[in-house]
């Protein structure tokens, strides 16, 4: 059973991980859950729990959701065509359209905050790297020409800088590097693996995770990588973490199931508690204005 962390633990409070008694997060999330015959979807699940609806309904294998800054499309990567390619879809499922047709792995997509392009990681020159593909399919740029492997690319919000994971100094490190490939600059540098960076929403701070305390944990750092909090504490791995549009809460997985806490490592509840199934890689859609949201229902 995991244990209350931080500042929750040094409050006192004890016990009741599942959080009832804490107020539901705000949002909806978009996670990679088994689906029909087990084989991994994309679903959306209200931040709050409760029932997760399938988006993608395909045999084949569909992960890494990335929202689109308006939170109206997702894109993702699917094998449903013979190897790991980009695509996007609507947020409710329809208009999947595919990006790359490489013959190798194309994965990983994080999409702009201005909306044009897609950063994602592909194999296509020998080994993992950064590139950029207008969201249309056009234009595919490399960003990063080193023989490590570059992985993981998440932008700042001003869409100024791009974070991304290299193994280049020989341990998972976070990197930061202008939007255009130049001036990389190593944020973590620990022996440890440092891996899955997550800007916040005010671009302030960088949540990833790290095994520097032994199992994988979820830590906080100001985006020049000082002042490193560590977030979680529990006896299984905790991944990926995602930042709620308002930057007060933190969401992520620890491989079987989704938990959303505070941004300070309070309130820690788990939003799926299915045991029987494998739920991760959760990705917060941004806020989208109330006015014009045709797409799915927003909880409150
Ligand atoms: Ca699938
Ligand atoms: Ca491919
Ligand atoms: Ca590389
Ligand atoms: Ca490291």
């Amino acid at each position: 059973m995991r244990a209350a962390a931080g500042a929750l633990a040094a409050l006192g409070a004890c016990g009741d991980p599942e959080g009832a008694r804490f107020p539901p997060a705000p949002g909806q999330l978009a996670i990679v859950s088994e689906g029909d015959a087990a084989q991994p979807d994309i679903f959306l699940i209200s931040a709050a729990g409760g029932n997760a609806t399938n988006l993608t309904r395909h045999l084949a294998f569909d992960g890494g959701p990335a929202w689109s800054p308006d939170g109206r499309r997702i894109a993702f990567e699917s094998v449903r065509d013979g190897n790991d390619e980009i695509y996007v879809m609507n947020a409710d499922g329809s208009g999947v359209v595919r990006l790359t047709t490489d013959t190798v792995l194309d994965a990983q997509p994080a999409w702009a905050p201005d909306g044009s392009r897609i950063a994602f990681v592909s194999r296509r020159e020998g080994n993992h790297d950064i590139y950029l593909v207008d969201t249309g399919g056009a234009n595919v740029v490399r960003l990063t020409t080193e023989v490590s492997a570059e992985v993981q690319p998440a932008w700042s919000p001003d869409g100024g800088k791009i974070a991304f994971v290299t193994d280049r100094d020989g341990n998972g490190e976070i990197y930061v590097m202008d939007a255009d490939g130049s001036n990389p600059l190593n944020l973590t540098r620990h022996a440890a693996g440092d891996l899955t960076p997550a800007w916040s929403p005010d671009g302030s701070r960088i949540a990833f995770m790290s095994d520097r305390d032994g199992d994988f944990a979820i830590y906080v750092m100001n985006q020049d990588g000082s002042n490193v909090v560590r977030l979680t504490d529990s006896d299984v791995p905790d991944e990926l973490p995602t930042w709620s549009p308002d930057g007060r809460y933190i969401a992520f997985d620890d491989g079987n199931d989704i938990w959303v806490m505070r941004s300070d490592g309070s309130e820690l509840r788990n939003i799926t508690n299915t045991p029987f199934r494998i739920d991760n890689t959760p990705r917060w859609r941004p806020a989208m204005p109330a006015a014009t949201d045709r797409i799915g229902s927003r909880s409150r």
